[in-house]
């Protein structure tokens, strides 16, 4: 009996066993005794997705993440019952469910491992305070399992013994171990045996990640609210997990225009009109190739989105017009906070259409941000965003601005205890209705997917280009994404590689970090080695916040500026490369950087390495990451590799000492493959390609490459207008083949290849294209090893003597 006024504290509460089992097509329904009902669905024979409500009944299912082009079906299906479980077997999973408590086992198909089993499983209390549950999951972690993914997390590559909160966060120079940060991604990747899963907790309340912390043996997650609700991902492959992982939360929805993987130079802020020209011009003066130039908040008029400083830009859509006419594209930030004004037609409309989040009793959510009190639109309101993709209009259709960069998404909020809306103010969630506690994580998720919609239209037939900070899972099919408020320090250019590498496994690939850091000044050393790193991630930009001094590439001194310079051309040389691995990840999944665990999860030695990766299918990348270097030792996975800079070859499945003095970074090429590179070009599209080099890197062997190219940009590549080349190396001791099959409408400008041949054992005796003998001066040029050859061939025979 309660006796005062003290909440009764019920505790952790339990399924009991099972009372009633249903199936209906896919979908599997059990119910307990105390009425909790457990629904499993298959939905492919290496995904499965479980469903509880204590109440018994499941509340409309609803999701952000997950998207309407997601796979389904399986090819087995089976259920059996025993005297104690019932067990659903796949193609690729058996999965056991204990009769007296719910608790699962699951089982690789194949050979019986035991991949994933409960501990305690589903369990909850109760919340007097905002009704509905705590709920609860526990697993069993065997010796050995190591965890990975999760996001954003600047913490070591491995989670294994680490706990975690999920809660969009605005972190100004956040540093190593920070937690939260800018983005929720509930998802992580489980490795044990030589066998990776994922799971996928969507639930968008604040929840938690325990990866035998607490307990040695036990990893658990856990929400302040809504359902458990979580799906079962099996690899065995890494790679797979993720690909699947994001096949269900989606794949960009379109590539990325070429210009978007250049390189982009932005800073808070330029201004007035005649510094981003000056920036401009300095880029093209120098030779210092570049596609973007940024606009971070100074250019509006008092903060107010969608409006323009007349004083400062006289005449934005000159300006734009003419630095498009120089290859620069610009990109403009938009924030959520849209200041009280009335005479500022943004406010009065959204005003007037209720637009604006409101407090749970019904005053207007009103918070401090740049432009001083603001209301803040609901973005998870549908006709809200449709509103405000349309708000885009006069920007892209009229100014001729190309991308958009959503900051303060978090949404971040000023001298506020939390930083962000109280827990009260009240969300559409899609018709789901909803306190901030639910709609917290995905709000700066749909202002993006807002946004995106607004330059998809208005772009239109050119491809969107949108930039976020704050992001739930699904967050990649809409945008891409920096890291945030970081540090010009070297702590923080470790952390900037492992978090594009976690973003990657995490399936958001198109990431990049502030390079040189945001916050404080680097030295060229350390500006140097973070454009080394950048120009291997997807998204490469230099951002900082001004008061600090300088960051463009020639603000240090010659050596930096030509060191920087050297690698952006590596970069704009290796665009046909990163816009392959784009089109691979945006076509099935795969991540375009790979750690190590992920590229090699059969060697142990990779389940803990944190710097190294590979780009793409066949380079491997290591940053230098401390001052003064000369080199560093690094760990070369298994395989046969050419260093970039001299070609010598390397036996892999070692660490060892790579010579990186400050012109150079150790990048490796994995033998066999065929690295397809453009000429070094001041932006996008600045000439015409009238070859296709194609660096082939002689391995006694077969290895397979791909080269995806299409208009750069538009949406004809959909209807079928790309042009894809797998190409397929066999090498002998005396002997290269290379056999071309290509597919697509697509006809590329140019109309040769020049191959470029690195390693060939023999002297080339005799060349043969598609079976007819080539004669030498037809084909070869600068000595030995480069030939220009037809770019429609289909078997290329090289013979040695
Ligand atoms: O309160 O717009 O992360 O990239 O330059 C700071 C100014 C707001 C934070 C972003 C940063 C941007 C800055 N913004």
């Amino acid at each position: 009996m309660i006796t005062n006024t003290e909440l009764e504290y019920k505790g952790n509460l339990f399924p009991a066993q099972i009372t009633s089992y249903q199936k209906n097509v896919d979908v599997l329904n059990f119910i307990t005794k105390n009425g909790v009902a457990l629904q499993v669905t298959v939905l492919r024979d290496s995904v499965l997705r479980f469903r509880y409500a204590t109440t018994g009944i499941f509340g409309n299912d609803f999701s952000y993440a997950i998207t309407k082009y997601a796979s389904r079906g399986y090819n087995k299906l089976e259920i059996d019952e025993t005297d104690d479980h019932y067990i659903i077997t796949t193609a690729k999973l058996i999965c056991k469910i204990d009769k007296t408590n719910l608790k699962k086992t699951i089982y690789d198909a194949a050979d019986n491992t035991l991949i994933s089993e409960d501990e305690l499983g589903f369990h909850w209390e109760e919340s007097y305070q905002y009704g509905g549950d705590i709920v609860k999951m526990s697993k069993i972690s065997p010796d050995g399992e190591s965890f990975y993914g999760l996001g954003d997390k600047p913490v070591h590559i491995n989670l294994k013994g680490k706990r975690f909160e999920n809660w969009v966060t605005d972190s100004y120079a956040y540093g190593k171990d920070t937690d939260p940060i800018y983005k929720t991604i509930p998802f992580y990747i489980g490795l044990h045996h030589k066998k990776a899963y994922g799971i996928f907790f969507d639930n968008t309340f604040r929840s938690f990640f325990d990866f035998a912390h607490e307990r040695r043996h036990v990893t658990s997650f856990w929400a302040q609210g809504g359902e458990m609700n979580y799906y079962f991902i099996y690899g065995p492959q890494m790679s797979d997990v993720v690909a699947n992982y994001t096949d269900l939360t989606g794949k960009p929805h379109q590539l990325p225009p070429l210009w978007a993987l250049g390189y982009h130079q932005c800073k808070w802020s330029y201004y007035p009109e005649s510094k981003v020209r000056d920036i401009a011009a300095k880029f093209r003066e120098l030779q210092i190739p570049c596609d973007a130039l940024y606009l971070d908040i100074d250019y509006m008029d008092g903060f107010r989105c969608f409006t323009w400083d007349n004083e400062r830009f006289p005449d934005p859509k000159k300006m734009v017009k003419e630095l498009e006419d120089d290859g620069f594209k610009t990109v403009v930030i938009i924030d959520p906070g849209i200041k009280i004004d009335m005479n500022y037609d943004v406010f009065k409309e959204a005003l007037d259409k209720d637009y604006f989040c409101k407090r749970a009793d019904g005053p207007y959510m009103k918070g401090k941000v740049w432009p001083g009190e603001c209301y803040f639109p609901d973005f998870t309101n549908p006709e809200v965003r449709e509103w405000w993709s349309d708000l885009y209009k006069e920007l892209i259709e009229d100014i001729g601005v190309r991308g958009v960069w959503n900051d303060m998404n978090e949404p971040a909020v000023m001298e506020v205890p939390g930083k962000t809306f109280p827990d009260d103010v009240r969300h559409n969630y899609d018709g789901n209705p909803c306190s901030h506690r639910k709609a917290h994580n995905v709000y700066g998720m749909q202002m993006a997917r807002a946004t995106y919609q607004g330059l998809k239209k208005f772009a239109y037939p050119k491809r969107p280009f949108a930039i976020t900070r704050a992001a739930y899972s699904g967050t990649q099919r809409y945008t891409s994404s920096w890291t945030g408020d970081n540090v010009a320090t070297w702590e923080h250019l470790w952390i900037a590689n492992i978090q594009a590498q976690r973003m990657a496994m995490s399936g958001f690939s198109f990431v990049g970090s502030d390079i040189g850091g945001f916050a404080e000044q680097p030295t060229g050393e350390l500006y140097t080695r973070w454009i080394q790193l950048g120009a291997f991630h997807p998204f490469f930009r230099t951002h900082s916040s001004g008061d600090h001094g300088d960051q463009e590439p020639w603000s240090f001194d010659e050596d930096v500026t030509d060191i920087v310079r050297k690698f952006i051309e590596i970069r704009y040389q290796l665009l046909p490369y990163l816009y392959t691995s784009f089109w691979q990840y945006a076509d099935e999944g795969t991540p375009m950087l790979k750690s190590l665990v992920l590229y090699d999860q059969d060697d142990p030695h990779t389940h803990f390495r944190t710097d190294e990766f590979v780009v793409g299918d066949h380079i491997l990348v290591c940053p230098i990451q401390e001052p003064n270097a000369k080199g560093r030792r690094m760990y070369i996975p298994r395989g046969k590799w050419y260093n970039f800079w001299n070609d010598e070859i390397t036996h892999g499945g070692k660490e060892q000492w790579v010579d990186a003095d400050i012109d150079k970074m150790p990048i490796f090429i994995k033998a066999g493959a065929i690295i397809p590179k453009y000429p070094v070009q001041q932006y996008v599209g600045e000439k015409e390609i009238d070859q296709l080099t194609l660096d082939v890197f002689y391995k006694e062997g077969k290895e397979n490459s791909t080269v995806f190219e299409d208009a750069h940009d538009g949406y004809d590549y959909i209807k079928g207008r790309y042009s894809l080349r797998n190409f397929k190396l066999t090498g002998k001791p005396n002997e290269l083949i290379i056999q071309q099959y290509k597919s697509g409408k697509y006809i590329t400008p140019y109309n040769t290849f020049k191959i470029e041949l690195h390693g060939l054992p023999f002297k080339i005796f005799k060349i043969q294209i598609d079976n007819e003998e080539a004669l030498f001066e037809d084909v070869r040029v600068n000595g030995d090893n480069t030939l220009v050859v037809t770019k429609d061939f289909t078997e290329l025979h090289i013979i040695g003597k």
